[in-house]
């Protein structure tokens, strides 16, 4: 039987770091043995925000590595560069034509994001969303991993598939665009900010303590943890919506350490802080140590990195361009004749 197809990736705004691993790829590496999978690093949404060029090319290579460094197999899956696949930003323009404004103003990240660029908000930031649809539609992808964060982009790009494309365009009721899923991660991860139980860790959070890079050394780790913010009272707990910092940290813990959240429950409902801190650095070094130790072979090897986003590459071209056709005829366009 044909293998569903699972689309994801992550923006290149700056360092790989816990919440993206534990909210994102972690789950890649366990897909990638049931489905087709794709991922990308999304470089056109990175621009979406002020950007650093030079920045860019440095953290679109670190991203792609870190997929790897992470347990991402090319063997079972593809890994391609978003800006690689011209057909992301023509698919992009052709949605952008079809979907209407009003749709576009409820994005609540829009909102958000818009509020932290102040005078700077780009129409790319409002675009994002169309973009996000593209790069799903573009590989009849049948499911998409989503955190709560996304799941408003989602429906977006699946009321796009299905009331702007599919309903108005589609002929003899063969569906022009697979309508995508949200394919629900069970234990989804949220991770929060180590500065603020309540915000989630950010790639773009200016403060550098509010998170841990999956590169950072051992030492940055430990004062990053000494540094992150607590509560005064003894003993970690889960469930108390007054305690975010210990719902967050003993949440991390949890994970890192492959122990049931009961377990750590009761191992750590009789410590304070000043114990649980060095348990939960142990745990996220040594958990972090062997995704170094790989991505720093990979980045000595730029072959054969280059090799494995060519191959992804030509993979997501021939698929893309299948469904760009497909769009491109229903709309009208003349094709062209070699
Ligand atoms: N804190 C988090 N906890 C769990 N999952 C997270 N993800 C991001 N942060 C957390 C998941 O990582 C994937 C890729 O995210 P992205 O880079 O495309 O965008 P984002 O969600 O906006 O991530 P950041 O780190 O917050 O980036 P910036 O600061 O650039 O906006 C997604 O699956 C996301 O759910």
């Amino acid at each position: 039987m044909q293998k569903k197809r699972v689309l994801s990736g992550v923006q290149p705004t700056g360092a790989l770091h816990l919440g993206n691993w534990l909210g994102a790829i972690r789950n890649w590496v366990e897909l990638q043995n049931e489905y087709e999978t794709f991922v990308c690093v999304v470089d056109l949404h990175a621009i979406t925000i002020p950007h650093n060029p030079q920045e860019l090319k440095e953290n679109t290579l670190k991203t792609a590595a870190l997929y790897l460094a992470c347990g991402m197999d090319p063997k079972k899956c593809s890994i391609f560069i978003q800006s690689h696949i011209p057909a992301h930003s023509e698919l992009c323009w052709i949605l952008n034509c079809i979907t209407p404004l009003n749709w576009m103003e409820r994005m609540i990240q829009f909102k958000e994001k818009a509020i932290k660029q102040g005078d700077n908000v780009s129409l790319g930031l409002l675009d994002y969303p169309v973009l996000m649809a593209s790069d799903i539609l573009l590989y009849d992808a049948d499911l998409v991993p989503v955190g709560e964060d996304q799941k408003q982009h989602l429906e977006l790009a699946r009321d796009i598939a299905q009331q702007r494309i599919n309903s108005r365009f589609s002929k003899k009721g063969s569906p022009i665009l697979k309508v995508p899923k949200p394919l629900i991660i069970k234990e989804g991860a949220k991770i929060m900010s180590l500065c603020d139980g309540k915000n989630k860790m950010s790639k773009s959070d200016p403060n550098e303590n509010s998170r841990i890079a999956l590169l950072d050394s051992a030492d940055m780790i430990r004062k990053k943890i000494k540094k992150a913010r607590t509560d005064e009272h003894f003993g970690l707990e889960f469930n108390n919506p007054n305690r975010p910092e210990s719902e967050n940290l003993l949440g991390i813990y949890s994970m890192l350490s492959g122990k049931q959240r009961e377990t750590v429950s009761e191992e750590c409902s009789n410590i304070g802080w000043g114990k649980f801190k060095p348990m939960l650095t142990d745990a996220i070094i040594s958990s972090l140590e062997p995704i170094q130790t790989k991505y720093n072979f990979l980045r000595k090897d730029p072959e054969y990195l280059n090799q494995i986003l060519s191959d992804g590459a030509d993979k997501a071209t021939i698929l893309s361009n299948l469904t760009l056709n497909k769009v491109r005829s229903a709309f009208g366009f003349l094709p062209k004749i070699d």
